[in-house]
């Protein structure tokens, strides 16, 4: 516990998924790590005042209001966390870093590379006084993931030479599950791609230390009409009466080509039957190779082409010894962690940076570089999967 450390009062925007993962985060993350600021969970903030009374009375904050723009007038309020869907974040995350609030922002950055361009702006402006910015890509938080990126660093693998990122899951197979805000491009600026190819291209990008160039992709809508939403729950939710046209991908495809020349090829899609949360990642080199999935995420495989002949082979190293990144703080070895600790990890690291007065990763210059992937896969998928460079995205913006 931090006792003594200076608060950091943090006020929600949001109060879904997203919502309820966040809150458990900041109120763990204090208890596990010895934090420079103790987090003080000040005000949940949703569009429906009971709602967000209610989260705020289960989920521990201390007030709920259904006024954002308040909040940022507060003196008591350090720090905004943005939880809502993509629409809304270039808004209220400028209009908190104007109001001298750092901000961490779930992913992706925003819906289009404009907004993320004004959202990376104000970030670098108020970095300037001290106030910084971050954005939510948490599974570079997964510590198989981050001793991943320490590998590959570390050389392990020797000379990247490919690598292919999926992230497979299924809840939109059955035709008759509703519509909800994830599959409208004026809420969610773009469907699988974004969603959850944005958490693709982010680790690709951490795991290899390199950033995509170029792109070449194809996206596809499965299914183009859904039944409205009645009630959401989770993900999806029950189906009420007519129906509503989806207008973003089901299934992105596309293959991108790395600033010193690897070739990586992706994919993200909800269509994917029987695959739940699966983000994958293999990455070969000269050496050895690396491969990781989120359905198993203490385990990290790794191949060491320099072992002995006779015995090489792919083994499981079980990231759960205090030596792994982030592990000391938890159980003793071989006790599993879960999706949720990546989020208690981003607290951890976000805090420990404001505290040194140090620029938080990702940033949202780095959420406007998986934006301007995301708008090139885009532009590239209209144009009969062209080869399209990121830099092109700005002028389309
Ligand atoms: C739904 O596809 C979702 O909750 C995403 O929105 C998250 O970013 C991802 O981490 C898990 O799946």
């Amino acid at each position: 516990m931090t006792g003594s450390s200076p608060p950091l009062r943090v006020a929600m925007v949001g109060n879904g998924f997203m919502g309820a993962a966040h809150s458990q985060a900041w109120r763990v993350a204090p208890r596990f790590f010895d934090l420079p600021l103790e987090p003080r969970m000040s005000v949940l903030v949703g569009r429906d005042a009971g709602r967000a009374a209610g989260a705020a009375a289960r989920w521990g904050w201390a007030e709920s209001s259904d006024d954002w723009r308040s909040v940022l007038d507060r003196d008591d309020v350090d720090l905004v966390d943005i939880v809502t869907p993509g629409w809304s974040h270039a808004e209220i995350a400028i209009a908190a870093l104007e109001a001298g609030k750092h901000v961490l922002c779930e992913k992706p950055l925003a819906n289009s590379v404009e907004e993320a361009r004004a959202m990376a702006d104000a970030a670098a402006r108020a970095a300037s006084r001290g106030v910084f910015a971050m954005v939510g890509f948490t599974y570079r938080r997964v510590p198989a993931a981050t001793l991943a990126r320490d590998l590959i660093a570390a050389g392990r693998i020797g000379t990247v030479r490919q690598l292919s990122v999926s992230y497979l899951q299924d809840w939109l197979v059955d035709p008759l599950a509703p519509f909800t805000w994830r599959l409208d491009k004026e809420q969610a600026g773009s469907g699988a791609l974004g969603d959850i190819g944005a958490h693709a291209i982010d680790l690709a990008q951490y795991v290899t230390g390199r950033q995509l160039v170029s792109v070449s992709g194809t996206l596809e809508t499965l299914v183009t009409e859904r039944p409205v939403l009645a009630e959401s729950h989770g993900l999806s939710g029950t189906a009420g009466v007519g129906t509503a046209t989806v207008t973003v991908d089901d299934r992105a495809l596309f293959t991108g080509r790395f600033d010193d020349g690897v070739l990586g090829g992706f994919e993200a899609s909800r269509f994917s039957t029987g695959r739940k949360n699966a983000l994958r990642f293999e990455v070969s080199g000269s050496l050895g190779a690396l491969s990781f999935d989120l359905e198993n995420l203490n385990a990290l495989q790794f191949y060491d082409g320099t072992a002995d002949p006779a015995t090489r082979g792919f083994s499981t190293i079980l990231v759960t010894e205090p030596e792994h990144p982030y592990m000391e703080a938890w159980w003793p070895s071989g006790h599993l962690i879960g999706y949720e600790h990546g989020f208690s990890h981003q607290v951890r690291d976000l805090v420990d940076a404001i505290a040194r007065g140090e620029q938080p990763r990702p940033s949202f210059d780095d959420g406007l570089q998986v934006q301007r992937a995301l708008e090139a896969v885009e532009l590239s998928s209209q144009n009969g999967s062209a080869w399209t460079a990121l830099a092109e995205t700005e002028e389309y913006a």
